[in-house]
């Protein structure tokens, strides 16, 4: 069977939107009517017509588009797509923080569970993390799960105390600072190093620039030089070489399984039969919605 062409009539015949982040396999960006980072999505399925939005990224993208636009049906063609660092906080580690911190505000970066995010003051994202955090109305900030993003946005915020947690990022942490001082040594400086705020310090004190998928494309092109480390999941490739064809891309070939994990016939099977809806409970849609809605007013 011809996938590419089976998903291209089915998208014509029924009223769906294929969303899809930047680190899902080339064929699914290819196919997809909107790509981008975890902050474009949010905000793109707020203004889509389309009855259905089958998201191809994993599941606390997908529960985002559900808690933003919970009249829609969306689906995640892939059960799978689990992402390793929602499942390193939970309800009660925060709740915990929060009877030691009561002044704090709780901020929850979007990879993390609906359940976080309904007793979060507000959600964010990498490329607004900082903005979100620097206008919430608070001294204090406890800052889930993520401890390298939320290192990061400390060391740029000192008047702003952040309590973090013990989460990360399992791919971007294990990005070794050796490798990346291999290729400064190797280039002598005449490559420009860029990384995601999920990676760890060392690596991060190494690089040129820091940002989410869409700030590092933005970048790209703004920036004179020819050739670039990207720091952040292969699948960034794909956006990057299309966009800039006459710049060079070195990578440490950083893969994340659950973005992986979802192939064009889940995504054809997806749009036929309309399985894998995500479900939420009502209240528990009103409360999150609240934190992402936050989200998009502090990020501004
Ligand atoms: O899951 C990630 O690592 C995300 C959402 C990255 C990004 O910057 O879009
Ligand atoms: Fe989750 Fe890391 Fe994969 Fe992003 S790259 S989806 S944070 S496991």
């Amino acid at each position: 069977m011809n996938y590419k062409e089976e998903i291209i009539k089915l998208k014509k015949e029924k009223n769906v939107a294929i969303l899809a982040h930047y680190y899902v396999r080339d064929e699914i960006q290819e196919l997809a009517d909107y790509v981008g980072d975890s902050y474009y999505l949010s905000k793109i399925g707020l203004k889509l017509d389309s009855e259905i939005i089958v998201f191809c990224g994993v599941n606390f993208m997908a529960e985002c588009a559900k808690i933003l636009s919970p009249h829609k049906k969306v689906l995640l063609p892939n059960t799978k797509a689990e992402c390793h660092m929602v499942k390193l906080a939970s309800k009660e580690d925060v709740l915990d923080l929060k009877s030691k911190y009561p002044n704090a505000k709780i901020v929850s970066y979007v990879n993390s569970s609906t359940d976080i995010k309904a007793i979060s003051d507000a959600c964010c994202t990498s490329s607004n993390a900082y903005n979100v955090i620097k206008n919430i109305d608070a001294q204090e900030i406890i800052f889930v799960p993520d401890k390298n993003l939320g290192n990061y946005i400390q060391k740029k915020l000192p008047e702003k105390n952040i309590i973090l947690c013990n989460g990360f990022c399992c791919v971007h942490e294990n990005i070794d600072a050796k490798s990346v001082l291999n290729y400064k040594e190797k280039y002598n400086s005449k490559i420009t190093i860029l990384a995601h705020p999920e990676c760890n310090e060392e690596v991060r004190s190494l690089s040129d620039f820091i940002g989410s998928t869409g700030q590092m494309i933005e970048y790209v092109g703004k920036c004179n030089s020819k050739e670039f480390l990207i720091l952040t999941e292969e699948g960034i490739m794909y956006e990057l070489k299309n966009r800039y064809p006459d710049k060079i891309f070195h990578s440490l070939n950083i893969i994340c399984e659950p973005m992986k994990c979802t192939t064009i016939e889940d995504l054809y099977n997806s749009l036929l039969y309309e399985k894998n809806e995500i479900i939420l409970e009502e209240s528990l849609i009103k409360k999150a919605n609240n934190a992402l809605i936050n989200m998009l007013e502090l990020a501004s």
